[in-house]
């Protein structure tokens, strides 16, 4: 998972980290970083072609993040469940994104869509 720019300026990492907690998740691994262009760019190829990836690259590098290696049973569903769909204003009620994002753009956390993106994006941020 990723605490994103907007969530981290508007002090929400710790409510966040709490509620990962909350729902029962093994927190592995966190670091506090800034991406750099060319960390963005690669986390995100699969988007490389979509007419948002300028922008979405730009914001990812536009503050600190929160980078985490969550573990559960099934967590890539679990997670995706917890924090809701991309559009904040489509994510169900109580959902981290309907609670702290503001946009389909800046909304707040992001979240590995299959176990083999997981294993990728944990090995992206930890040894
Ligand atoms: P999710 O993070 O829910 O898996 P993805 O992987 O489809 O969503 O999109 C990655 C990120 O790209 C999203 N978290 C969001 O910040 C951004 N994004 C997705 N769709 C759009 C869009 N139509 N316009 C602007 N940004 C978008």
């Amino acid at each position: 998972m990723i605490i994103k720019p907007d969530a981290v300026k508007a002090r929400h990492i710790g409510e966040i980290i709490a509620r990962i907690e909350r729902e029962g998740f093994a927190i592995k691994g966190l670091r506090y970083l800034n991406l750099t262009t060319q960390q963005a760019e690669s986390f995100y190829d699969i988007h490389t072609e979509k007419p948002f990836f300028r922008d979405l690259v730009n914001y990812m590098t536009s503050g600190p993040v929160v980078v985490g290696w969550l573990e559960h049973d099934g967590a890539i569903d679990k997670w995706r469940g917890v924090i809701g769909a991309t559009d904040p204003k489509k994510a169900a009620d109580g959902t981290i994104r309907a609670l702290f994002g503001s946009s389909i753009e800046n909304n707040a956390v992001h979240g590995s869509d299959s176990p083999e993106n997981g294993i990728r994006e944990t090995k992206f941020f930890f040894e």
